[in-house]
């Protein structure tokens, strides 16, 4: 397996076999030796450009090297069975079809669920399932619910195999589209950034991605060298909010209640990105500070597909809508310090960021106002922010390379030191990070001792014929 997965992992991939082939062994106990299919899917970090994918904004993530492995084999009938290497995560099965009955919410099984019946109801046709199991934890997968897409990673990875299985091709974009849409099966309204940040990225860069579809409902993308010689630091703050999903879809919710007071002014709106090069001045006064559902009669229906949102539910429309206008204008500058590779101004965009975040979208949380103001006074740090869905999760900071090994270690230090009053639960996880590679096929194993197929090469998932 060695050469493939030095070709994934520029670090660790003497570890990562040692992972692989456990897990491997894991898999042969519980279904039997055979062909494995092995399968991969980066969990993803956004740079910058948060809450602006619903919007059809621009965002600006990347892969991680972290990753979630998925181990499987077709099946002969449409049954789907998933166990995980951690006990946590319980064993389940169903049967792949166009209305699979959802577990209960927050069970991880929901995830796979999801990417099955999405499939099943794009293919028009009765799927083929598969036997599998998920390998996501630390130190190679990454921390979940920490706003980098662990769970995400979960759907695509088990779209990409069941595709696979079923000798389907689909293109990167569709493929990723097609995911986004599978996601909502949870419950929340998230835009399309993550799946097409697991898919798309490349190595060593970030992706500037316009979330706005052309008119073929293509996506523009660029690929984006992350500057030599910097790293991103990732720090999780401990903190899993328990009601994130009813918040995001509040955020949701404002920033369409803005496109209806705005519609008036702007008869073609459909999204906020329609209102991008119009004058903030324009636009202020037309978005009231503070409505609710009820307060607009036009507005309940645009909502009905959100779970959660009441004729009750007090909406922040105009500092809402602020964010997404600003944290737009912030990615297009943070793209071309890219391409400048003008590292200062990328970091001042971070910081710039961050204070949106808190002060107009409110997604900040006192951990994470700690932690980020820890990154910054860390040597060689040129700027931080949260990153994710917000009110918890990690924060990132953009770290000369040179500081990178004492900036984990002396934020794991000083930021127990200040949360130790209000222990958080969970242990934290900080690291520093290259941009890593896209997920797709990883390869396959011929019997316990068989011979893996390096097959790793892009879009492994667009191939048609499998044997099994
Ligand atoms: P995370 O951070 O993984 O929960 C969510 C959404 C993204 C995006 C960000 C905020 C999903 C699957 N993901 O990501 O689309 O809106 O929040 O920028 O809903």
């Amino acid at each position: 397996m060695k050469p493939t997965l030095e070709a994934i992992y520029t670090e660790n991939a003497g570890a990562q076999e040692v992972r692989y082939t456990v897990a491997l062994e894991h898999f042969e106990g519980l279904y039997g030796p055979g062909h494995v299919f092995f399968f991969r899917m980066p969990g993803r970090v956004n740079l910058i450009g948060e809450h602006t994918d619903y919007n059809h904004g621009y965002v600006l993530p990347l892969a991680l090297e972290h990753d979630i492995l998925l181990l499987a084999r077709p099946r002969a009938d449409a049954t789907v069975r998933v166990s995980n290497v951690e006990a946590n995560f319980r064993p389940f099965s169903f049967t792949c079809g166009r209305q699979i009955p959802a577990a209960p919410t927050g069970d991880w099984s929901n995830m796979i669920r999801g990417a099955g019946q999405a499939l099943a109801r794009a293919t028009g046709q009765p799927l083929r399932g598969m036997d599998a199991l998920v390998v996501g934890a630390a130190p190679f997968g990454a921390p979940r619910g920490a706003g980098l897409s662990s769970s995400s990673a979960l759907t695509v990875v088990a779209a990409v195999a069941l595709l696979r299985f079923n000798g389907r091709a689909m293109d990167d974009q569709s493929l990723a589209q097609l995911c986004a849409e599978a996601e909502w099966y949870v419950g929340t309204r998230g835009g399309i950034m993550d799946h097409f940040s697991l898919l798309l990225s490349r190595r060593d860069h970030a992706m500037f991605l316009d979330c706005r579809p052309d008119p073929d409902g293509r996506y523009r993308h660029e690929h984006l060298l992350l500057p030599p010689g910097y790293r991103l630091l990732i720090a999780d703050s401990g903190v899993r909010h328990e009601n994130a999903r009813g918040h995001y879809n509040q955020r949701v919710a404002a920033c369409r209640a803005g496109v209806e007071l705005l519609r008036p002014a702007f008869p073609g709106i459909t999204h906020l990105r329609d209102v991008q090069d119009a004058p903030w001045e324009l636009l202020e006064p037309l978005l009231p500070e503070e409505v609710t559902v009820a307060d607009l009669a036009a507005l309940e229906s645009v909502l009905d597909d959100l779970p959660g949102i009441t004729s009750d539910t007090s909406l922040l429309v105009r500092r809402r809508c602020y964010h997404v206008w600003t944290e737009n204008r912030r990615v297009l500058a943070a793209a071309d310090a890219l391409r400048e590779g003008d590292a200062i101004r990328l970091g001042e965009q971070l910081d710039d960021g961050h204070a949106s975040a808190r002060d107009n979208y409110g997604i900040s949380c006192p951990e994470l106002e700690t932690l980020v103001a820890l990154l910054r006074e860390l040597p060689g740090v040129l700027g931080a922010r949260l990153t994710g869905a917000g009110w918890g999760g990690c924060a990132i900071a953009l770290v000369e390379e040179a500081w990178a090994g004492e900036a984990v270690q002396a934020i794991r230090r000083r930021y127990r030191t200040a949360m130790a009053p209000a222990a958080t639960g969970t242990e934290q996880e900080v690291f520093s990070v290259r941009p890593g590679q896209h997920g797709g096929f990883a390869g396959r194993v011929d019997g316990p001792t068989g011979r893996f197929r390096d097959q790793s090469a892009n879009g492994a998932h667009r191939q048609r014929e499998v044997k099994s």
